[in-house]
């Protein structure tokens, strides 16, 4: 029989990516979609309705709504959950700090409880993220045993989901599994974020759609990977026999500046950094421009400022490890960002890129 899997947050980057990487694997995709004013499922409008996969079906449902959660879940019989569904924005959590907690925490206890009442035999997935470990030295390396430390509602609510599953585990019996996964960005990366805020606004002053681009701290280091390639290690987590924890990461960091400059590289901009602090620039070399500036709207209450994985118990238990390289990565969602501008700035041609504030 067809196995069946129940995703939330499959709007989302890692939501869309994982129903592919399922519905390829044979299974019956079920998607808990919230509901907003006007539809939000770009990520997926290829997979719903389409004769192709007839196996691919969504139902309203809130992760904030207990009721919708146990309907979805008694309706659809799950084998597997995997619950990808936040408010995944750290600058943005800050903002809406109880939301946050509600959401990103309370939503995994929620499915964690209707599985339990349910008393079926459901694996469980929980999307934990490298802001669990929050402030870190700098130079070390994170991994399952590395305490956690956040430093944003966003990095707390996930330590709270996190701390939830075990216990369920624990306590119940259940297989309930954490991934601890460091960033992961794709050319479905939503655009407030700041790869492909980088890669969409490099593309747009490289096409003379943009003067500048405005950024935050641009000191800041991470551990990016491609999210193509987490799905899959999300997807070996939960085949594994034992429910256990999971870091995936690449094992490498770099500056948000550094992704910046190899993103304006590929697109012909070579950038020279110029100033410090909150009057640094990047200017393009060839004609003086200024192509980024800092707006310090976009610094944090408080800063994560390094994040390093180290994924080695996923690449020898779980026999996981990231394809795509970090340069190959940036030049992906460069490609797709510049073809995307250039349709914009083709007559009558709109895309459609939603503003946001951040
Ligand atoms: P994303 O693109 O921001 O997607 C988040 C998803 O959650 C969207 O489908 C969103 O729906 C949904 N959602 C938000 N509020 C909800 C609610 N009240 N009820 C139900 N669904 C709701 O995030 P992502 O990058 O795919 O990440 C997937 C998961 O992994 C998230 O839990 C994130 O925190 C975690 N994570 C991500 C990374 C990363 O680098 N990408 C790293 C570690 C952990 P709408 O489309 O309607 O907004
Ligand atoms: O910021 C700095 C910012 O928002 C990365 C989420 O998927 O990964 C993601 O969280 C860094 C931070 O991602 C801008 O201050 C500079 O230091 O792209 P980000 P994030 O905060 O690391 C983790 C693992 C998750 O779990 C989250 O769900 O870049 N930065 N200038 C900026 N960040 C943004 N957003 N915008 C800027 O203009």
């Amino acid at each position: 029989m067809r196995k069946r899997a129940l995703i939330t947050g499959i709007t989302g980057q890692d939501g869309s990516y994982l129903s592919e990487l399922l519905l390829k694997k044979g299974y019956q995709v079920y998607g808990l979609q919230r509901h907003t004013s006007y539809p939000n499922t770009y990520r997926i409008d290829h997979l719903i309705n389409n004769p192709k996969f007839p196996n691919f079906l969504t139902a309203y449902g809130d992760l904030s709504d207990s009721s919708s959660i146990s309907a979805i879940i008694e309706k659809c019989e799950p084998d597997e959950i995997y619950n990808l569904g936040a408010l995944s924005h750290v600058g943005v959590s800050f903002s809406m700090p109880e939301y946050t907690a509600d959401i990103t925490g309370l939503g995994a206890l929620r499915i964690l409880e209707a599985i339990r009442q349910l008393k079926a035999p459901i694996k469980y997935y929980q999307a934990g993220s490298s802001e669990m470990f929050g402030k870190v030295e700098k130079d070390s390396f994170q991994n399952e045993n590395t305490p956690f430390n956040p430093q944003s509602p966003y990095g707390l609510a996930k330590v709270f989901a996190f701390h939830t599953t075990k216990i369920y585990r624990n306590s119940y019996g259940m297989f309930a599994a954490n991934g601890i996964l460091f960033n992961h960005e794709s050319p479905r990366r939503g655009i407030s974020f700041v790869t492909r805020k980088i890669t969409l606004g490099l593309s747009r002053v490289k096409l003379g759609m943009q003067d500048t681009l405005m950024l935050g701290n641009l000191n800041s280091s991470r551990d990016w990977g491609y999210a193509k390639d987490y799905v899959e290690g999300i997807f070996k987590i939960l085949q594994y026999k034992d429910a256990e924890d999971f870091v995936l990461a690449t094992g490498e960091t770099h500056s948000v500046r550094e992704f910046a400059q190899i993103a304006a590289k590929q697109l012909g901009i070579d950038l020279q950094w110029k100033g410090t602090g909150i009057r640094e620039k990047g200017i393009n070399r060839k004609n003086g421009k200024t192509v980024i500036e800092i707006d310090p709207i976009h610094f944090r209450p408080s800063e994560v400022d390094y994040l390093l994985g180290d994924a080695r118990k996923a690449r020898k238990v779980l026999g996981w490890k990231p394809k795509t390289s970090f340069n190959e990565l940036v030049e992906i969602m460069v490609k797709n960002d510049y073809d995307l501008v250039r349709k914009e700035t083709r007559p009558g041609h709109k895309i459609e890129v939603r503003h946001r504030f951040y």
